[in-house]
């Protein structure tokens, strides 16, 4: 009997994307480069399973039925090149190859055009919710060409996580999109983790509580609006204690990883002119951490007496609670903008909703409030940005003033806040009918001739001002710099 699927690449989602798919019924194939590593499988996750081992890729296709579907879980990049090359010849029009790792878009975009041209369709998938997601429900966002959806569709929505019975996963849209909107999820993940971390750090820091404590204050906050997995995993690690007694957590180096989605958003921000600051500050905040030789010899020279803490314990702990909500609001405001751009520049037609919902359920940004943003574009999918609907400008404004105390607190004690401030920076701005780039723009003109608009004319006329009574009335339109 033939397989429904084939899946390459046995690592820790391979595996257990397979797993999953074998427990909904589903027979199948698996390919690994390194074979062993199919027998291992069959002999100890996959045995008893539906699973069918198979030693080279000329075996995997002759065991599908067709059109056959072939899911690529092998390492992003030049890999996933390697592998298409290695199977374009062994495959016919019509049949479907999926890429489920973390490919960036636009390599996402460039295969979907390519392998369309020789008839064969392409998915690029981000999947998320990492190891325990894929063995029990991921959030899958398929983009690519439409046209394989209806094949693949029942089974990536039996694999996949659920929310109110309604499966965490949609289709995105054309060409790299799936792995667009992973890319932002990840992204938006960056955020989440940093603004978790800073107020971590404050109430380590700069209250003195002890990891049992501050383990308390998150499972607190666990059962309210900042409900999430990262809430609820961040609350368990603090109280997970070493063999010795102690909190884990103080023993393990300060000094964070990143594997590039967090930047890829941020470098994708920049050239789509979106103001992801808090995203972009948390990529940062991995950068500064990882120089920790550096910090170490800094603490020394650039000591400083830092103040002791005194006051309500209970009143920093609730304003820190509004902080984190306020600034994690004002981070998944950023990042719909960035998609909402990234629609109009590349031709997507992105459901907010949808992606909302994706996100649910089975990735690492489960949380409640996506509901609220599910609400949110359920009211309005053409929602210019989240602030502007109600439930969140009011979110906002409650939170406030809590916002702001947190930063001026940890101003005071020398705690950086990369992400809080930026977040309240962001908010200030964007309800800001003013903000100083006159200023900006004349420094413009008397340097560069670069022109401005005045206030008191129709917007698109140009001014040029000779500051110095030295240049003269050319702009710099004209000159060829
Ligand atoms: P890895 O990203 O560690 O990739 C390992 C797989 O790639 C193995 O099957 C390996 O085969 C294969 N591979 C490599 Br490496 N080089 C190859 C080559 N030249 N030709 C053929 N196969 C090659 O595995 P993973 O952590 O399971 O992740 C798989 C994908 O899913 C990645 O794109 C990852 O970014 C993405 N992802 C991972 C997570 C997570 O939590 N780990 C979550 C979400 C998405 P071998 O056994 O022969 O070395």
């Amino acid at each position: 009997m033939k397989a429904d699927i084939g899946l390459i690449g046995l690592a820790v989602m391979g595996q257990n994307l397979v797993m999953n798919m074998n427990d909904h019924g589903y027979r199948v194939a698996v390919y690994n480069r390194t074979t062993s590593k199919v027998n291992d499988f069959l002999t100890g996750n996959a045995l008893n399973s539906l699973v069918i081992g198979t030693h080279s890729l000329e075996e995997l296709v002759g065991s599908l039925s067709k059109p056959r579907k072939i899911m690529l879980m092998v390492k992003a990049g030049e890999v996933v090149d390697a592998m298409i090359n290695q199977l374009i010849p062994l495959l016919e029009p019509g049949d479907i190859l999926i890429d489920g790792g973390n490919s960036l878009f636009t390599d996402t975009s460039r295969r979907t055009d390519a392998l369309g041209a020789k008839g064969v369709l392409y998915i690029g998938c981000g999947v998320s919710g990492g190891e325990e997601g894929a063995r029990n429900g991921p959030s899958i966002m398929p983009g690519g060409n439409k046209q394989a959806w209806p094949a693949i569709k029942g089974i990536f929505q039996d694999i996949s996580a659920k929310v109110d019975e309604q499966p965490c996963c949609q289709w995105v849209g054309e060409q790299g999109a799936g792995h667009y909107v992973k890319m932002i999820h990840n992204g938006i993940e960056y955020g989440d983790m940093q603004l978790i971390c800073e107020a971590y750090q404050v109430m380590r820091k700069g209250l003195g509580m002890t990891c049992d404590e501050i383990h308390v204050v998150f499972e607190e906050w666990n059962k309210g609006v900042l409900d999430s997995y990262l809430v609820e995993i961040t609350s368990h690690i603090l109280t997970f204690k070493d063999d010795d007694g102690e909190p884990l957590l103080d023993k393990i180096l300060d000094q964070a990883g990143q594997k590039g989605t967090g930047k890829w958003t941020g470098i994708n921000a920049l050239d789509l002119g979106i103001p992801l600051t808090l995203i972009a500050e948390s990529v940062f905040a991995r950068c500064l951490s990882s120089r920790k030789d550096e910090r170490v010899l800094a603490s020394d020279k650039l000591a400083t007496t830092l103040p002791t803490w005194q006051g309500d314990k209970q009143q920093v702990i609730q304003d820190l609670h509004d902080a984190l909500y306020a600034s994690k609001i004002i981070s998944y405001t950023q990042g719909f903008m960035l998609m909402r751009e990234a629609a109009n520049e590349y031709g997507w037609q992105l459901d907010f909703g949808n992606i909302a919902l994706m996100w649910r359920g089975g990735c690492i940004i489960r949380s409640r409030f996506l509901a609220d943003i599910k609400q949110a574009y359920d009211h309005d999918n053409n929602l210019v940005n989240l602030l502007m609907d109600n439930f969140f400008a009011d979110a906002l404004m409650k939170a406030d003033a809590g916002w702001r105390h947190t930063i001026q607190l940890a101003v005071q004690l020398c705690i950086p806040i990369p992400t809080f401030s930026a977040g309240l920076s962001f908010y200030d701005g964007y309800r800001s009918a003013q903000l100083p780039a006159n200023l900006l723009q004349a420094q413009r003109d008397y340097f560069g001739a670069h022109t401005y608009e005045r206030v008191d004319r129709p917007r698109g006329e140009y001014f040029h001002t000779d500051w110095i009574s030295s240049g003269g009335k050319v702009s710099s339109t004209i000159y060829d710099v």
